[in-house]
């Protein structure tokens, strides 16, 4: 092994200097595992970054990219088309229910998250109501690092560097209740009521000054918080009497991480604009998108035809590699069952999460489809701090976790075996069960 230079690269989301003087690299990956540096074989509990649903390497995925470089590189993505583009949006058309058949391609979830809160804006403009500014999000909220994104998010660490943000926004509380839900299995009984905050919002602003709420159907980054049974349509309910647009971020819940195509499916209800990523492409080529509403998109549609409709859209909306990427996911996913799979396999991966319950120091346990939130008391005095050695000591047993805060979370790619299931909880319950 020659030493590398760690020294230029400046990591994202990553504590640097600690990574770099103990770097963790990743050398290849195949099926449900990465191999490190040396040759050592890494079970992939979090599907890279929730994203590689389909597991690694896949060669429907691995061909078409393979065969799309060598056919057509790149192509304007401004009044011009590629064949393949037309082809995904018809296809993810056709998996999204209801009418959110229209798809505008993105290259993150960060740039979905935008594009959708732009389209929401621009929409009621067209409508007449450009009084319809704000934007509410919700706290603990994580919706990519953007400006806009990064405003209705509810995350303070990622906020509180940079300054005042976009103006005209408003949160909404998290649905996190440890009091009133710990160890639910499944969707938390207790919170419906968390959604009245958007007719407080309401009561304060004015419905007509707001144009949009986004939140997550359940919330990944803040450690895997559910919505209460009945939040999420009563969210529906309230901005359906109020004219405000309905914002599902997906980009993690989408493309079979709780055992439905999406979480549109998955809890039956249906929002104004869907914004996906990560397993879109399976995580291998960077690619988001928005989904909206028929009527949305023909809202937009006026005017002489020669006219630009949306002044929005990236030099790579709908590259083809990323295009090839995603119908090879699709390919994948629809052959093996995965947009369904997690369905299967839930009774037994919710049996295996709270199997953990008896552990001195696990003070709840979360779990819907293939995700799981594994909460940690913190250390006295060293938050987050018992949660990372877990992260770092289940590296070095030979499993991929990620943690926030004193919470672990789970998401493994959807080709899991129930032996590979059992590996993940044996190395986290032999871990846990030893940490002062
Ligand atoms: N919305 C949601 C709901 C997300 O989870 C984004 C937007 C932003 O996507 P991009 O592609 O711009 O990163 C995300 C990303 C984690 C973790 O482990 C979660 C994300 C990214 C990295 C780590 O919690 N989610």
């Amino acid at each position: 092994m020659t030493k590398q230079n760690l020294e230029n690269y400046w990591m994202p989301f990553t504590a640097n200097r600690q990574f770099k003087s103990n770097p963790r690299l990743l050398t290849s990956a195949d099926g449900m595992y990465y191999t490190e540096e040396g040759g050592r074989k890494i079970l992939d509990g979090v599907a890279g970054l929730w994203c590689c649903n389909a597991g690694h390497n896949r060669p429907r995925i691995v061909e078409a990219i393979r065969q799309q470089a060598g056919e057509l590189d790149y192509s304007p993505a401004f009044q011009m088309g590629h064949p393949k583009q037309f082809e995904l949006a018809e296809r993810l058309a056709g998996i999204m229910p209801g009418d959110l058949n229209k798809v505008f391609f993105t290259n993150s979830g960060s740039e979905a998250v935008e594009t959708a809160l732009k389209i929401a804006l621009a929409y009621h403009r067209a409508r007449g109501e450009g009084h319809r500014t704000r934007l509410i999000g919700r706290e603990k909220g994580y919706h990519g690092v953007n400006f806009g994104g990064m405003s209705v998010g509810g995350m303070p660490l990622n906020r509180k560097m940079f300054g005042t943000m976009i103006n005209g926004v408003d949160h909404m509380r998290h649905t996190h209740n440890i009091e009133g839900n710990a160890f639910s299995k499944g969707q938390p009984a207790n919170g419906e009521e968390y959604a009245d905050d958007l007719i407080r919002m309401i009561e304060l602003h004015d419905a007509s000054t707001i144009a949009a709420v986004i939140v997550e159907p359940l919330a990944g980054s803040a450690g895997v918080i559910l919505p209460p049974k009945g939040y999420l349509e009563r969210l529906r309910k309230i901005c359906d009497q109020h004219g405000i647009l309905l914002i599902f971020d997906e980009v993690i819940t989408g493309f079979g991480r709780l055992g439905a195509p999406f979480a549109v499916d998955f809890f039956g209800v249906t929002p104004d604009l869907v914004t996906a990523a990560k397993g879109l492409s399976n995580g291998v080529i960077p690619m988001g998108a928005v989904f909206a509403q028929d009527s949305i998109y023909d809202t937009f549609m006026t005017g002489p035809d020669n006219m630009i409709e949306f002044f929005h859209g990236y030099t790579y909306s709908g590259n083809p590699m990323a295009c090839a990427a995603a119908l090879g996911a699709l390919d994948t996913y629809q052959e093996e069952g995965l947009l369904t799979r997690g369905a299967e396999l839930s009774d037994y991966w919710q049996a295996k999460v709270h199997s953990l319950r008896d552990l001195e120091h696990v003070i709840d346990l979360r779990n819907l489809g293939l995700i799981a939130g594994i909460e940690l008391r913190p250390r006295e005095g060293a938050p987050t701090a018992r949660a990372f050695e877990v992260f770092l000591k289940a590296y070095d047993a030979g499993l991929l976790i990620r943690t926030t805060g004193d919470i672990i979370a789970l998401s493994p790619p959807l080709i899991i075996t129930k032996e590979q299931i059992d590996t993940i909880f044996d190395i986290l319950r032999g871990i846990i069960a030893n940490l002062d």
